[in-house]
């Protein structure tokens, strides 16, 4: 498998570059970075070898995050640098989302040098274990001559449907020893076929005539599987659904409209109760986010029946060409979402309010990334006639994902805007995603909403039944003393801004934003 005349002009390469050599073969080109001495030998490797981007950020988090949001876009890796245990560390909350949300990423997770490792010098810790609760496949890679190889399984692991999130420690000494050359990529598994009889199970429910709802995640809501899903519904009077949270789901003006299953745990049965039956197209089990004292942690109804018909591995857009054949539904006509004229909203700011400019201004082909927590859940219903756009959430649950998230977008998507929608308290865990945005003149619209408090955890606390809240308590939620100045945090890293504290302010700022190519940021004063 190894190509050993790839050792370049009669020099011996090292460890560092054939993995460097192997990744850019493998078709990994961008590499988010955030290097120590260990990986020395990778940076100097990345200046000998042509055609790997190399983008670096200031926080682990922001690498995690950035190389989450670009794969999203891109449909295919990037690589991370990290620094040993600590590094990886910092990165992990981001790589938690990202294996949720089934990305693939090819993590480079520097090392002591093998002999090293047992003098427990400063930086040594047990990288693997601290890796395996967040990827999918680990493994550290044992000597030079073993590198390329390593790196070539990691980006087939990582592409193994439905993505996976991978870490390759490179100890220093693999790095710097004399390697064999460049290894070729392992062919990645396609995406299973679904079995016939879960296909004849989805059909014979659909024509039961029952009330069903067909419940879409991961592929289930682009392209041309999500058309087919649109297709199935009119035909057969299914409903469509949404997971609450989803990587990355197509929309606006001319798509098939789809809602999702609400946050809060009552409106989301609310939402199920009619349903008999749900069939899952690449969804997972509808359940609550949290449990709360006597409420269910299932939210389909008591007795309804779940009908898996394609999990989020297997081929999912195969799967609803199928049923689409099967319900004779290929050319059944579908209500796409109409191109809604709306007009920005003026007055004073409000959640609904931003919702209808954010729908209003949203530009062709924009890339949101949604963070708005609290501010943002209403934002689907007056986006959903907006220009096409991709839509991308945090399907983890680790806040902090969103600037980041918008540095990946921006690198895999540079004709495209990306429109980061944040709350202010999440914004906070990454918001060295800003330096990396003006470093790399990013196009991103970042708009704050700075409510100067964790709204949502006040929601949360009258949920769970929490007795006696006082001061204290009340204080733990609330980020203002002193209010941040997101303005100035901005300019600070490079990124012009303005704040707003009426909707008119808001629609002028937020169209010079997208208007003016590279990074901007809106601080929305709630
Ligand atoms: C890593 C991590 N730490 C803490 C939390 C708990 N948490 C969930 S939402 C939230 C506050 C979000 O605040 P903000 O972004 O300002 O949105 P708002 O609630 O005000 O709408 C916190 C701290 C979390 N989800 N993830």
């Amino acid at each position: 498998m190894l190509n050993r005349t790839a050792a370049t002009e009669g020099r011996v390469m090292n460890g560092a570059e054939s993995l460097v050599r192997t990744l850019v073969a493998g078709g990994v080109d961008v590499c988010f970075a955030n290097p120590g001495t260990s990986e020395m030998h990778f940076v100097a490797a990345l200046d000998r070898v042509e055609g790997m981007r190399c983008v670096l950020a200031l926080f682990e988090g922001v690498v995690t995050g950035a190389a989450d949001g670009y794969a999203r876009m891109a449909g295919k890796p990037a690589a991370t640098l990290l620094h040993l245990g600590p590094g990886l560390a910092n990165g992990l909350a981001n790589l938690h989302n990202a294996g949720k949300a089934a990305t693939p990423i090819v993590n480079i997770i520097g090392d002591h040098a093998t002999y090293h490792r047992g003098f427990d010098a400063p930086l040594t810790s047990d990288i693997e274990g601290a890796a395996r609760p967040f990827c999918g496949w680990v493994r550290t890679s044992p000597d030079a001559r073993s590198i390329a190889r390593d790196g070539a399984e990691a980006i087939a692991a990582a592409r193994t449907p439905p993505g996976k999130v991978a870490a390759l420690i490179l100890p220093a000494d693999t790095a710097w020893n004399d390697a064999d050359g460049v290894a070729a990529v392992p062919e990645v598994p396609a995406r299973a076929k679904v079995s016939t009889e879960a296909m004849a199970e989805a059909v014979r429910v659909l024509r039961l005539g029952e009330p069903t709802v067909i419940v879409l995640g991961g592929p289930a809501l682009r392209g041309a599987g999500l058309e087919l899903a649109g297709r199935i519904a009119a035909k057969t009077g299914a409903k469509l659904l949404a997971e609450t949270f989803n990587a990355r789901t197509e929309r606006g003006a001319g798509r098939v409209p789809v809602e999702r299953i609400p946050y809060p745990v009552d409106q989301a049965l609310a939402v199920l109760a009619p349903f008999k039956h749900l069939i899952l197209v690449g969804a997972k089990i509808p359940v609550a986010f949290f449990a709360y004292p006597n409420k269910p942690s299932l939210l389909a109804r008591d007795g309804a029946q779940i009908h898996a018909l394609a999990r989020r591995e297997e081929d999912v857009a195969h799967a609803l060409e199928w049923l689409a054949d099967e319900v004779g539904a290929r050319a059944e006509p579908f209500a796409p979402a109409p191109h809604a004229a709306a007009k920005p909203a003026s007055g004073k700011v409000t959640p609904e309010a931003l919702g209808v400019s954010v729908g209003a201004l949203l530009p062709e082909q924009a890339i949101v990334v949604d963070e708005g927590v609290s501010t943002g859940r209403g934002f689907f219903a007056p986006t959903r006639g907006a220009r096409p756009h991709d839509w991308l959430q945090n399907m983890g649950g680790s806040i902090g994902i969103g600037p980041p998230l918008a540095v990946g977008a921006a690198v895999a998507c540079p004709g495209r805007k990306v429109v980061n929608l944040e709350g202010d308290g999440s914004a906070m865990y990454t918001l060295q995603a800003l330096w990396t945005q003006a470093r790399e003149n990013l196009d991103v619209t970042t708009v704050i909403f700075a409510n100067r408090s964790y709204a949502i955890l006040r929601y949360e606390l009258s949920q769970v039944g929490a007795q006696n809240v006082g001061r204290k308590a009340l204080d733990m939620l609330d980020i203002g003393r002193p209010d941040l100045d997101w303005v100035s945090l901005a300019r600070g890293m490079g990124v012009p801004g303005a704040r707003v504290e009426t909707m008119d302010d808001f629609n002028i700022r937020f169209a010079e934003g997208l208007a003016t190519p590279g990074p901007y940021l809106i601080e929305v004063v709630m």
